[in-house]
């Protein structure tokens, strides 16, 4: 594959790919050809993807995909791979902020290394909210920003806190990830002194993920999801309180070195709860474990403690 150029697929929309040349910077229009799929062991080339790619002789679609690279990750929801962060985007009210979802991509985050950066949006609609959970998820140790209409994150902080990889918005629809998205990439070249490489798509529902220079590395604008479920992607119930970490570091303090802190005698972390750990992240915590714990269907070989 040394003669092959190499690049970063920066969008994908009705089999068409554009990828980015990683030496000229240049964007190519590349399709796909059947045995990529096979040579790549049946991965679907995802927006994020490494690729290599080559010439096709036919001016319509002059370049094609012949390799995909080994992923350091990936995303079903949104769909992106080889993720460095993710800024979690939830709205302060309007619609009312899905504090399950936002646990469930913590916890996945975790899973999938990738760092978390979360944002509550119209913090001007609802500011008391907005400092109650910035509030609450700071003190769990996540790095928090809160968004308005006249106050939006710095992107000199974000480019500083993401660096060189993909950085991904994930949240419901209608949150303002696009918005959010714009102001960053419009504020990121104003404060460079360049022309920016501005979404166009205004105030319309996001359909498709795409990838946008940022820094040394890309921010995706991504659509909205509202679903998502932790027994289908695969995760453990002994993996929940990895999206706990207020929750992790507690339990060393309790009796039972495998406490599940769910009615274990004795347990720092319900011993915690309504001062270190806050309850309502808890209940959810206890939700998600017992929930995995039934589907999983193994409740042989463990200890009960009542
Ligand atoms: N009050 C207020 N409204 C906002 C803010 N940010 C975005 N909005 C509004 O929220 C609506 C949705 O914004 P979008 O940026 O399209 O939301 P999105 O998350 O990209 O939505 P999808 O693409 O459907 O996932 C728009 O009408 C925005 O003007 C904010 O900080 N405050
Ligand atoms: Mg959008
Ligand atoms: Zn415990």
């Amino acid at each position: 594959m040394e003669h092959y150029k190499k690049g970063i697929i920066t969008k994908g929309v009705g089999g068409i790919y554009t990828v980015r040349d990683h030496l000229s910077g240049e964007y190519v229009s590349c399709a796909v050809r059947g045995g990529v799929k096979r040579r790549g062991h049946g991965m679907n080339p995802t927006v994020g993807d490494e690729v290599c790619y080559g010439p096709t002789g036919d001016p319509d679609i002059p370049f094609i995909l012949e390799k995909i690279e080994p992923r350091h990750n990936l995303l079903i929801r949104p769909p992106l791979a080889n993720v460095s962060n993710m800024l979690l985007t939830f709205a302060v009210c309007d619609p009312i902020p899905d504090l399950k979802l936002l646990d469930k991509m913590l916890i996945i985050c975790r899973l999938k290394d990738i760092k978390p950066i979360i944002i509550f949006t119209k913090a001007d609609l609802d500011p008391k909210q907005a400092d109650k959970l910035i509030e609450i998820y700071s003190a769990c140790g996540y790095t928090c920003f809160k968004s308005s209409h006249d106050n939006k994150p710095d992107s000199r902080k974000l480019m500083a806190l993401t660096g060189k990889g993909v950085t991904g918005f994930a949240g419901p629809s209608g949150v303002g990830k696009s918005t959010l998205c714009n102001y960053i990439l419009d504020d990121e070249a104003m404060q460079v002194g360049e022309v920016s490489e501005r979404l166009k798509r205004g105030k319309h529902t996001t359909r498709h993920v795409e990838l946008f220079e940022f820094g040394e590395g890309f921010m995706s604008d991504t659509p909205g999801f509202t679903s998502l479920d932790l027994f289908d992607i695969g995760v453990e119930y002994d993996q929940v309180a990895l999206g706990y970490p207020e929750i992790q570091s507690l339990s060393h303090g309790c009796k039972y070195d495998d406490c599940r802190h769910i009615n274990e005698k004795d347990c720092a972390v319900r011993e915690a709860l309504g001062s270190g750990v806050d309850p309502d992240r808890y209940a959810r915590y206890k939700e998600f474990y017992e929930e995995l714990y039934s589907k999983r269907n193994d409740y042989s070989g463990r200890k009960k403690y009542e």
